[in-house]
């Protein structure tokens, strides 16, 4: 399964083009199947139907745990790093990971979760996080995580989208300096949630908790009453997995569905590929230290998941799960916890680097950095600074830099460099995976052949991680994906190719913005701030920022124009409001009132002007004659903020 050359890339490469079918069948099979498929793939983008591994039954956690018990069962599986660094961490070996998973596991059934069943989990960033999501997997049931950043009602709307029958949850969670409430949050939510019958409650900062009798229950209870003996659930390759929201250009959240086997193969393919994890299944003697690899995601993230949880696991590996964040209690927490675990493999995001950057080298001066062999960025195109200064004063430049371009739908990385094999480029992507066949189309859908060319990035073969569909609503999966350029997977991700055909990623081409790496709609941060008193409309547009990469700029029209005192006190007002219906990372960091916002005679937002504006480039704001009323244009050009 592991390519070591870059012939060996290419020749995996043309083989995944020519005979996809066999090319992943071989590598499926390397994991553990209850019962072999009958057809590797079948497929449309019409519908779209796709399935893969059909009639094959498995179960992921054994894959990612008891297969690994007789090889490398004392072997640590699971890092914990937590927030305070004066505080203990914790060290699950293969063993103990299973024997946690099957308690939980057990736990559930006892509340009554039978396979199928779906589960929200909302939890800081701890061991039993990770417990509660294979726990899940074991019995067959569905997990939703929700970030914990998120608000009360996105819980309730994600809750009630998956009608989900149980809720784990924390007291608390420590990030950085602060506690964050979760179970208040939970309950706040649980209000308008009727399908939820039990709430399990880990204890983690002891914030005071209200615990509901009859519907709450205590973590470490329950785990006083169950056995570790849970047989795994046996799986159809095609039974949801998981679901992960994840938002659009229009509406709410959608929930992306994966399922256990496509899923599985194309996790653990992609990380033990991208990032050289030099320990393939039964190639390393068991008595050797594994290497550490360290993502610094949210669970709470489809990246998380994919390289926290699922593919280091089902690999073998050791993943390391930090709790907190990088500038606590300083700006050199991440260095240090390379340092203290010897991390091998660095895996975090473009805006974590820029923000690092500007603490200067103090924090990284006295710190053993000499463990790390690769350094990879996710979630948004990586500058050319952003990468130099990773390149230069991280990885001291004897480490490959892998920039790994995927999305949630994709369930894995598909473009990237493979560490140490693909030569790298700043800001680029460089090459598809073994299975992804990248076309870049025009607006017509035509596709763009050759080198030196941009279009919208779209894909046009499926691969094993390939979203299924939207949960509850497969017709929004077809519209969002697979309607906009027929036969085409479509990303909407703008891309350029170029002379030597290596991917660079430019960003979104759709009303989507990425935040410090979040996703988020523009058409959810509009509804958040309509619901504000005394909103009549409002518009909300990206600009660049040098740490998030993107800001948030919206223009706010409301009934009344508010005076300059006023303004500053709607202003929070909105901030609380737009925290209080997504959470505080959909916050905009700059408002404006207007009395109107420039659009066209059919009634359609000129997006395009109000991001120039946003941009600070009023210079050129193109043709503007359809619209309804030019003179807003100059009105809302001079109140820029
Ligand atoms: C993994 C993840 C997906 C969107 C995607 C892109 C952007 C992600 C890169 C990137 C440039 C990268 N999933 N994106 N990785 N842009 N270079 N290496 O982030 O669903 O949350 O976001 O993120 O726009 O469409 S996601």
């Amino acid at each position: 399964m592991r390519i070591t050359t870059f012939a060996e890339y290419e020749t995996a490469y043309q083989k995944s083009v020519e005979d996809p079918e066999s090319f992943w069948a071989e590598i499926a099979q390397e994991f553990q199947w209850r019962k072999p498929w009958t057809k590797t793939l079948q497929w449309n983008f019409t519908e779209p139907n796709v399935k893969w591994f059909v009639g094959g039954k498995l179960n992921i956690t054994e894959n990612c745990l008891d297969r690994h018990l007789a090889t490398r069962g004392d072997q640590p599986a699971l890092i914990w790093e937590p927030n305070d660094p004066s505080e203990a961490g914790v060290t699950l070996t293969y063993r103990m990971l299973h024997d946690q998973v099957c308690r939980m596991a057990n736990v559930l059934k006892k509340n009554g979760v039978v396979k199928g069943d779906r589960i929200c989990i909302y939890m800081p960033m701890v061991p039993e996080l990770a417990i509660a999501v294979l726990a899940c997997a074991r019995i067959g049931a569905v997990h939703s995580v929700i970030f914990g950043g998120f608000s009360a009602q996105s819980i309730a709307d994600r809750i009630n989208d998956a009608a989900c029958k149980l809720v784990i949850t924390a007291d608390g969670a420590y990030r950085g300096n602060k506690e964050i409430p979760l179970k208040g949050t939970v309950d706040d939510a649980l209000i308008g949630c009727p399908t939820v019958e039990r709430v399990i409650v880990m204890t983690r900062t002891r914030t005071p908790v209200s615990m509901l009798k009859g519907r709450d229950v205590w973590m470490e209870q329950e785990l006083k009453h169950v056995t570790a003996d849970c047989p795994a659930e046996e799986m159809d390759a095609e039974d949801m997995l998981f679901i992960l929201y994840t938002s659009g250009s229009t509406g709410k959240p959608k929930g992306v569905v994966h399922t256990c086997g496509g899923y599985m193969v194309y996790a653990a393919y992609t990380f033990q590929n991208v990032f050289q994890y030099d320990a393939p299944l039964g190639e390393r003697a068991p008595t050797e230290r594994s290497p550490v690899h360290f993502c610094t995601a949210d669970i709470g993230w489809i990246t998380g998941h994919s390289y926290i949880v699922y593919g280091p696991l089902a690999c073998g590996a050791t993943t390391l799960l930090f709790e907190g964040v990088p500038t606590y209690p300083d700006a050199g927490r991440l260095w240090d916890v390379v340092d203290k675990h010897d991390v091998n493999i660095l895996y975090t995001a473009p805006t974590a680097i820029r923000s690092l950057m500007g603490f200067g080298l103090d924090p990284v001066k006295d710190k053993d950095l000499s463990s790390l062999k690769v350094l990879g960025s996710v979630g948004e195109p990586i500058n050319e600074e952003a990468w130099h200064w990773y390149d230069d004063n991280i990885g001291k430049n004897r480490c490959p830099i892998v920039d790994t371009w995927w999305q949630t739908e994709n369930g894995g990385i598909l473009i990237s460099p493979l560490a140490g094999i693909t030569k790298t480029k700043p800001s680029f992507a460089t090459l598809p995976l073994p299975g992804v066949q990248p076309v870049l189309v025009d607006e017509n859908g035509k596709e763009i052949e050759g080198n030196g060319v941009s279009g919208n990035l779209c894909i046009k073969f499926p691969w094993p991680g390939i979203l299924r569909t939207t949960y509850g609503d497969h017709e929004r999966c077809r519209q969002t994906y697979f309607a906009t350029y027929p036969g085409l997977y479509f990303t909407g991700d703008g891309c350029l190719r170029d002379e030597d055909g290596y991917y660079r990623i430019t960003g979104r081409v759709d009303d989507v913005l990425n935040v410090s790496g979040h996703r988020i709609g523009t058409a959810e941060v509009e509804n958040a701030i309509n619901m504000h008193t005394g909103v009549v409309e409002s518009a909300v547009v990206g600009y660049p920022h040098d740490i998030k990469g993107q800001g948030i700029y919206a223009y706010v029209i409301t009934d009344q124009q508010p005076t300059d005192h006023d303004a500053e006190l709607t202003k929070r007002d909105i901030l609380a409001t737009v925290t209080r219906v997504i959470g505080a990372i959909a916050k905009p960091d700059k408002i404006q009132f207007v009395s109107g916002l420039p659009k066209t005679r059919s009634g359609k937002i000129m997006r395009r002007i109000l991001r120039k504006i946003a941009e600070g480039d009023t210079s050129n704001l193109g043709d503007t004659s359809t619209l309804l009323d030019p003179a807003v244009v100059e009105e809302i050009k001079n109140g820029a903020v």
